[in-house]
């Protein structure tokens, strides 16, 4: 191995030991966020609408994925330079090492719950590891090449020209692989373990907070599903009519889900209101509760997609809150605020037309998983997330609705986000081969707050037949629903499509998600008989 590829090497591996105690700090103390999405995280909204939509069209929900990769690369590719340039003057991997530590501190301030203090040591530390481990590798390069440089010496006799001896402009001199790859490669596995364990801990992976807190009654708790309510135990395949908390999708410009600290955190109803509150989680536990049970939706789920789940909410009627705050006539909009600066928006007179629009603190039974918006978030049944569903709600501002653009509608999107309705079949599953004969089909179909009326299903371009509606949980959840047709042999496709409470047949479209949701009739191909 060249002495200049090997030094190039030791500074990619630096970087990433640098990035790994960087993120290691972040998963273990709270005050420290993760320098990678600290840059993400300012990057995010200096990218024009058009690139966050692209993004999110191109990559779903794993455009995070994507932005933060794309991050350590370039990290990693000034490593190898930093690594290259530092055999002549380790000024220069000082410098860079310095100026990350630095953007990362500079960065962090942007971010909930960061402390200067912790994060300057946290990061003086990462950068610090990964110099020192630069230069022991540096050292050892050069220590090799100058010994094989004296030995190519020592072996060259006079009069000889051997192809193989290495030139004395030091070009071709090799460094035994073994030091600097031994290293390099420990160092490299140390950085990926000590890296995955802090993504792993800033991913939820450890949710101390939310299940110590012991959950307040509802003023009347809902019945228990049971199988009558529930056909997902006799239909193989069809979601649970309530989603389980492990499987709900998640969808917020969070990098890594912001911790929250239930001791320090307080909710305040603010704006346009003639008594502003500001609420405790101790003050908040203590009002009135209702059990509600509701379906959410991404405005970017796509037909057929599974951005949508339906939980078991409990949480205080937004209306009571905002009766008591006393709501200016003026103040035609809502606004939720998270705890890391994200806001939806939507109007104000739907907390007040009978939809069950609450200050949600479990889904299921559970306090709010840190993932879902611990300590608390908006559910507004009927409404879609990006306009209403604040996680990590630390406000509700109530203003204007020419006065305030929330997160997503200077991006793109619509400001007014209704549910369209949908559906959507589960049962048979992509690309199933089935015996000829009788198929039993069956999905979900929603048009919160509408409820649904029906469901029809048709084979290829056939007639539509109406299906069997499951006794639903209520107008703001997905109803099941299951179909048996006959189904000849070939490859056949099965389509569905719903009918609002208002008796609304569900577009046919296509329309894609952006700017106020997809339209369109699922439809999924199978194959028949042989
Ligand atoms: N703080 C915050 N809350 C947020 C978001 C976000 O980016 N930040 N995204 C919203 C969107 S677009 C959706 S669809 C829902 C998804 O909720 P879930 O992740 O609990 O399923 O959260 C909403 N709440
Ligand atoms: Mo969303």
């Amino acid at each position: 191995m060249r002495p200049q590829g090997a030094a190039a090497l030791a500074g990619i591996v630096a970087v990433g030991v640098a990035i790994a105690v960087g993120e290691l700090a972040a998963g273990l103390v709270a005050a420290i966020p993760s320098p990678v999405d600290a840059i993400g995280q300012t990057l995010i909204p200096r990218f024009p609408g058009s690139v966050t939509s692209w993004a999110i069209d191109t990559f779903g929900v794993a455009n995070r994925a994507v932005l933060t990769s794309g991050i350590v690369l370039v990290a990693l590719l000034i490593g190898a330079y930093a690594g290259t340039a530092g055999r002549r003057h380790l000024a220069t991997p000082v410098l860079l090492f310095g100026g990350f530590a630095a953007l990362g501190v500079l960065t962090s301030q942007g971010q909930p719950g960061a402390a200067v203090v912790p994060v300057t040591l946290g990061l003086g530390v990462a950068a610090a590891a990964g110099l020192v481990l630069l230069r022991w590798i540096l050292a050892r390069v050069d220590e090799d090449a100058a010994r094989a440089l004296a030995d190519a010496r020592d072996t060259q006799e006079p009069g000889t020209s051997s192809s193989t001896a290495p030139s004395t402009d030091g070009t071709v001199v090799t460094v035994p692989r073994r030091t600097v790859v031994a290293t390099a490669g420990v160092a490299a596995l140390g950085a990926v373990v000590a890296g995955s364990f802090g993504r792993w801990v800033l991913g939820g992976g450890v949710t101390a907070e939310p299940s110590e807190l012991s959950l307040p009654r509802p003023q009347s708790s809902l019945p228990p599903v049971t199988p009558a309510v529930d056909a997902s135990g006799r239909i193989e395949g069809l979601s649970p009519i309530l989603t389980p908390t492990d499987r709900f999708f998640r969808i917020d410009t969070a990098l890594s889900v912001p911790r929250v600290d239930p001791s320090t955190w307080s909710l305040r109803v603010s704006g346009m209101v003639d008594r502003p509150l500001e609420l405790s989680l101790e003050d908040l536990l203590a009002e009135p509760m209702s059990e509600i049970d509701a379906t959410i939706a991404c405005v970017s789920n796509p037909v057929g997609g599974d951005l949508i789940g339906t939980a078991r909410w409990l949480g205080t009627p937004l209306a009571d809150l905002l009766d008591r705050a006393g709501v200016q006539d003026a103040a035609t909009q809502i606004v939720g605020r998270s705890v890391d600066g994200w806001t939806a928006g939507f109007p104000t007179e739907l907390a007040f037309d009978g939809r069950d629009a609450i200050v949600a603190i479990a889904m299921n039974g559970e306090p709010l998983p840190a993932r879902h918006g611990f300590p608390a978030r908006l559910i507004v049944p009927g409404l879609f997330g990006y306009v209403s569903a604040t996680k990590w709600l630390q406000e509700i501002e109530l203003t204007t609705w020419e006065g305030f653009d929330a997160y997503w509608v200077p991006r793109g999107w619509a400001k007014e986000g209704p549910v369209k309705t949908g559906a959507r079949i589960d049962v048979p599953r992509l690309g199933e081969r089935l015996p000829a004969g009788e198929v039993v089909v069956a999905g979900v179909a929603w048009a919160p707050i509408r409820g649904i009326r029906g469901v029809e299903v048709r084979v290829d371009d056939g007639p539509f037949q109406p299906a069997e509606l499951i006794e639903p949980l209520s107008d703001q959840t997905w109803v099941q629903w299951t179909a048996t047709v006959a189904v000849p042999q070939g490859d056949r496709s099965l389509q569905v499509r719903a009918i609002d409470g208002d008796g609304v047949v569900q577009p046919q479209g296509p329309r894609p998600p952006a700017p106020d949701g997809a339209e369109g009739w699922h439809r999924r191909s199978i194959r028949v008989g042989d």
